[in-house]
């Protein structure tokens, strides 16, 4: 079995709810170390756990005052995707190629974490953008059209063989939709529209960000997702 066949298996046996091989040779050496290729995968969060969150006022502050973070499920997906990227990469040094683990862990062992400036060199969201998975939004989250922002996802950087698949980037499709700017509390959001060449800063400012989850759960396209009927 050829490795990208190996790297299927490996992953599907995890249950990723979606799985993406993208070519970044064309990116910065900076962003991607010298690798050429990048292995995105995620998943997304139940339908009953955002609603859960979205009936439960100040859920997260909640959540941290109660001491249940262990048990919460995009903390747990968030932990599981982490741990699958920094297992994949072990498995692909197995097969005698390189692989690089983007988990949070292996990010700021490996110094590619700047804290201060909340920044990774090549965010899963430029993978995510690059394989056409969705597009980001005004909360300056990656949108899927089938999930919303309702996902947790990972990456791996490889020498490996892989046949790659990038998409053109995706426009934002928020239109003059700005619910997550209204109803981010900490007021973080100012509801402008993502382009290539819109700094992060402008869409959000992270430092008053209080990681509420709300931009997540109160999208529309969120909403749509865990509305739909269960099958
Ligand atoms: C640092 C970090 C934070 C920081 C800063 C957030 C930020 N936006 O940068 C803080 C602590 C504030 C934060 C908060 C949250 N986070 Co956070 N965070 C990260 C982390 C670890 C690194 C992100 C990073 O490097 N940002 C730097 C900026 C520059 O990049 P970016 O905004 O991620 O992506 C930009 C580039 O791709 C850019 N871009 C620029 N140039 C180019 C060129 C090309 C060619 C392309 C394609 C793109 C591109 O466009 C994007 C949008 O600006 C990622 C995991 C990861 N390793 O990617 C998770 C991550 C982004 N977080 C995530 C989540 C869910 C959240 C929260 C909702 C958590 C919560 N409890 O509320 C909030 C939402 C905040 C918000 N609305 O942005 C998810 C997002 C999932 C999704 N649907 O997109 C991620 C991917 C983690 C995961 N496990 O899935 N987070």
């Amino acid at each position: 079995m050829i490795i990208q066949e190996q790297i299927q298996s490996f992953l599907n046996a995890k249950g990723v709810d979606f799985l993406h091989y993208i070519d970044i040779s064309k990116l910065s050496f900076e962003q991607t170390q010298g690798f050429k290729s990048a292995v995105l995968f995620g998943k997304a969060l139940s339908p009953a756990y955002l609603k859960k969150v979205t009936s439960t006022p100040h859920y997260v502050a909640e959540m941290i005052r109660t001491k249940t973070v262990e048990s919460d499920e995009f903390h747990n997906t968030e932990v599981a995707t982490d741990t699958w990227a920094d297992e994949l990469a072990a498995f692909i040094k197995e097969k005698s190629y390189k692989g690089y683990s983007q988990s949070e862990k292996n990010i700021e062992q490996s110094g590619r974490y700047n804290v201060t400036g909340y920044i990774t060199p090549l965010p899963h969201k430029t993978l995510a953008l690059l394989a056409g998975l969705g597009w980001i939004g005004k909360n300056n989250l990656l949108i899927s059209p089938q999930y919303g922002s309702a996902i947790s996802m990972c990456s791996v950087l490889t020498n490996a063989p892989i046949t790659c698949d990038n998409h053109r980037i995706l426009q934002p499709q928020c239109g003059h939709c700005s619910i997550c700017q209204e109803i981010c509390e900490a007021h973080a959001i100012k509801g402008q529209l993502w382009s290539l060449t819109t700094h992060r800063d402008a869409i959000v400012d992270v430092k008053q960000c209080s990681t509420c989850f709300m931009c997540v759960v109160k999208c529309p396209h969120t909403i749509r997702h865990f509305n739909k009927p269960q099958l």
